[in-house]
């Protein structure tokens, strides 16, 4: 397990100023990046962007270690297509450091932007948290504090102090959770963000946890997503890693393990952040898929994340394509914006995909499942899919491609679109005939409506089930 042993010094000292080159857009595609290599990101939401902070491995093809200088920052603002906005950070930024630039995650307050790293300080020990401040989520950034947040020295800090994930809850509380080595720690943040109170507790109940926490909140509930290498479930060989998670009502534990968010990648280090965005869930991570990538030549992806109605997570599908683009609500008329809505079903079959209809598939026809499919089998008669919107949207267009698998699945006697009107569903009102034909898009226009759900009825023939491949709303 040569990736528990990883130097003390595995870098050359940062002898120039972080490199500027800002790469164009890249289309996308998992990884997002693949101009450099990319590593343990984290993401951040700040208006209509999504930045994801992330470290940079340089080592050489067939490198066995890491080499990691610095931090570079991307940005998106529909989560689909990717700038690299260049190293806003590196070992030098920290004038006590030395090496190992490995992970951080930055947390807003204030107006000012911490970004909590994790870094390989000059003195004794190894390696140590850092905080730097900026003004803006591109910074400038500078050094925070002038020395570490936590070090070695530490009263009962992990036997590897690297990966901070920093939580600022409702009233205003800073919480840090970090730690390697199957050592998690947490601790509370004074509200200047770099200093810490009280002591430093080892958190109970993050099951087989081995490194990159990840802390969030939802809906009143506590989240934690860590890196686990168990074999009981998580990977095959613990040389690798999944991400685990667990829960708790409040934000110092005790934690209750609640399963796996995603499993191995291909990379045997396994580093992911979770966030919202655009009225979505996102899962930012990394991976060795990149050409001439490998374990210290990683590349960051990104993946849609879906909730379960009881709060629970749904292990995530890893994709090559990337989630669709999603702009929010801005995208003006003929945007689709199935993409930025919420789901959810009468009915899907536990083998099948809600998250088919609108993860931005192009189908070659109706038999084809490269981008998941919907299926309600073996329910019969009506049944419905719908999309809600966290504000209102104006709609007068919409399509479907069926799902027809010659099977229990065929194409469905008849359907009919109904928009919420604030109290009920009710019919569109002329709307076009909805076509019930395989292996096209089924256009259905109709009098613009203003609301934030849509849903389609979806009728069967007897005998059969129906399903969906890719289902569009098209603003007006
Ligand atoms: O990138 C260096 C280290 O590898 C990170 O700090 C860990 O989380 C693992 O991804």
């Amino acid at each position: 397990m040569s990736r528990r042993r990883w130097p003390a010094a595995v870098c050359a000292l940062v002898t120039a100023a972080a490199a500027i080159a800002v790469a164009t857009p890249a289309q996308a595609a998992n990884p997002i990046i693949t101009s450099i290599y990319t590593a343990d990101p984290a993401p951040l939401v700040v208006g209509n962007t999504m930045y994801i902070y992330a470290g940079r491995d340089e080592a050489p093809t067939g490198g066995t270690n890491f080499v990691m200088r610095e931090w570079h920052v991307l940005s998106s603002t529909d989560a689909a297509t990717w700038t690299d906005q260049g190293a806003k950070a590196n070992i030098a930024t920290f004038g006590w450091a030395g090496a190992d630039a490995w992970a951080g995650e930055v947390e807003p307050r204030n107006g000012k932007y911490y970004w909590y790293t994790s870094v390989n300080g000059n003195g004794a020990g190894w390696m140590n948290i850092g905080v730097a401040v900026g003004d803006s989520p591109l910074g400038p950034f500078t050094d925070a504090k002038g020395g570490p947040l936590i070090s070695d020295s530490t009263a009962n800090s992990s036997g590897l102090n690297i990966d901070p994930t920093v939580f600022v809850d409702d009233d205003g509380q800073a919480y840090m959770y970090w730690g390697g080595y199957w050592g998690p720690r947490a601790v509370r943040l004074a509200s200047n963000m770099i200093d810490t109170v009280g002591s430093v507790v080892t958190p109970t109940g993050l099951t087989n946890y081995w490194e990159a926490p990840w802390m969030f909140k939802r809906n009143g509930l506590y989240y934690m997503m860590y890196a686990a290498n168990d074999t009981s479930g998580c990977v095959t060989n613990s040389n690798y890693a999944c991400q685990r998670y667990a829960t708790a009502t409040n934000p110092m534990g005790p934690w209750t393990h609640r399963g796996i968010v995603l499993g191995q990648v291909s990379s045997t280090t396994n580093h992911a952040g979770i966030v919202e965005f655009n009225g979505q869930w996102y899962i930012v991570y990394h991976n060795a898929n990149a050409p001439g990538g490998g374990n210290f030549r990683r590349s960051v992806a990104v993946d849609r994340l879906y909730f379960n109605a009881d709060g629970t997570i749904q292990q995530v599908v890893q994709t090559t394509t990337g989630p669709p683009p999603n702009p929010g609500g801005g995208g003006g008329s003929g945007t689709n914006l199935g993409p930025s809505a919420t789901a959810s079903t009468s009915y899907v079959s536990a083998w099948e995909n809600l998250s088919a209809i609108n993860n931005g598939g192009t189908p070659a026809n109706s038999q084809d499942r490269s981008n998941l499919a919907y299926g309600n089998w073996p329910q019969q008669g009506t049944q419905w899919i719908e999309y809600q919107w966290p504000a209102a949207r104006s709609i007068n267009k919409s399509s479907v491609y069926w799902f027809d698998d010659n099977q229990g699945i065929d194409l469905p006697a008849s359907c009919a679109l109904q928009y919420w009107n604030g109290s009920q569903y009710v019919a569109v009102t002329g709307q076009s005939t909805c076509g019930v034909a395989g292996n096209v898009e089924n256009v259905i226009t109709f009098n613009a409506v203003n609301t934030t759900r849509l849903r389609l009825q979806i009728t069967s023939r007897s005998g059969y089930s129906t399903g969906v491949l890719e289902w569009k709303a098209f603003q007006s």
